[in-house]
């Protein structure tokens, strides 16, 4: 096979490829939030893939489209001056290299802390900055619904036992905004399949991802198949990741995930990753314990976690380590 990498570009010399997926994923869950049947189908969609889209959310498409057009025309600087919002130490601006260990994508990206309301990184204009902000106040709104809507139909006690996690002004949550360009020399090769973000669960309680019209995002489903989800720039797809797998005690599934490069179209995917506190231990909520029913997993604090997972690769089941044997 040839090595697309050598071809495109000698610093990206280990970038992976990988087979294709052929399926398209047709039933993917969607939820209308207006639908009185939202609750039910969440639930359904979290204990069975982790994943689902949401429509009717009440998000305004406008100022994500402006957000969008501050994105591309940071990515569409000269290097050099991306570079000075960067390194991504762990925020600020990335180039291909994913994480402190060693993963490479055909992504660039900024990773923003979403507690750093002052914090502005050079060469971040104050408009895009503003736009962040808005963009993550509407994020954070939206993840508190859905989480308080599992709450209720998982019937596990206040409303909020989970969105008080998100609300909480010290939540440790954080925000990346990735930009795929295209590839156009896969067009060329046999093997049309490069890794713009490899394979993952999501550490976080609950992630929403929202991407341009550029296909490329696949999930992990429970038989062993990668599929694609079709792109919909209106809508917000939801992952559970791993915190809430935990506090679930394993109802719930974090969804792997992975993202494809195109070799004509460039996708840009905006994330916001709604953590808990530091200090805040990440164990099964009693109230969803039956009687007699053990934790699967060891006590830990998200601090715990988020340290553990800054030591592993980006596929690895890092939420293993904490598993009870
Ligand atoms: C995956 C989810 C988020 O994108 C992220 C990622 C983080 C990073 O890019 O710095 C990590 C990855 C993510 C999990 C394991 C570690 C840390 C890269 C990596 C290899 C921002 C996060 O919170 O965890």
């Amino acid at each position: 096979m040839v090595v697309v990498s050598q071809q495109v570009d000698e610093n990206f010399a280990h970038t992976k490829t990988c087979k294709p997926a052929s399926n398209i994923f047709t039933e993917i869950p969607e939820v209308d939030l207006l639908d009185p049947d939202a609750k039910t189908l969440i639930v359904e969609a979290c204990k069975e893939f982790g994943f689902f889209k949401v429509i009717n959310h009440g998000v305004q498409m406008e100022f994500i489209a402006r957000l969008e057009d501050e994105a591309m025309k940071f990515f569409n600087l000269p290097q050099q001056e991306k570079e000075k919002s960067g390194p991504p130490n762990p925020f600020g601006y990335g180039d291909k290299k994913i994480g402190p260990n060693g993963d490479v994508g055909w992504v660039e990206y900024l990773l923003f802390s979403t507690n750093s309301g002052k914090l502005i990184l050079p060469g971040i204009s104050e408009s895009f900055w503003s736009f962040v902000n808005e963009y993550l106040s509407a994020m954070r709104n939206l993840a508190c619904e859905v989480l308080e809507i599992i709450a209720e139909e998982l019937k596990i006690g206040p409303r909020d036992i989970l969105s008080r996690l998100l609300r909480d002004e010290k939540s440790d949550s954080c925000f990346r905004i990735n930009h795929y360009p295209p590839c156009p020399e896969l067009q060329h090769l046999s093997c049309r399949n490069l890794i713009g973000f490899g394979d993952h669960t999501d550490p976080q309680i609950i992630s929403i991802i929202r991407s341009n019209n550029t296909s490329g995002l696949q999930i992990y489903l429970k038989d062993g198949t990668w599929v694609s989800v079709p792109p919909d720039h209106s809508s917000f797809f939801i992952n559970v990741g791993d915190s809430l797998q935990v506090l679930t005690n394993g109802r719930f599934r974090s969804v792997r995930h992975r993202v494809l490069a195109s070799s004509l179209n460039s996708r840009i995917s905006m994330i916001f990753f709604g953590g808990p506190p530091l200090t805040e231990k990440v164990t099964p909520l009693f109230s969803i314990m039956e009687q007699g029913e053990e934790s699967l997993y060891n006590e830990f604090t998200w601090f715990d976690y988020k340290k553990s997972a800054y030591k592993t690769k980006l596929s690895d089941n890092r939420l293993g380590l904490f598993e009870k044997s």
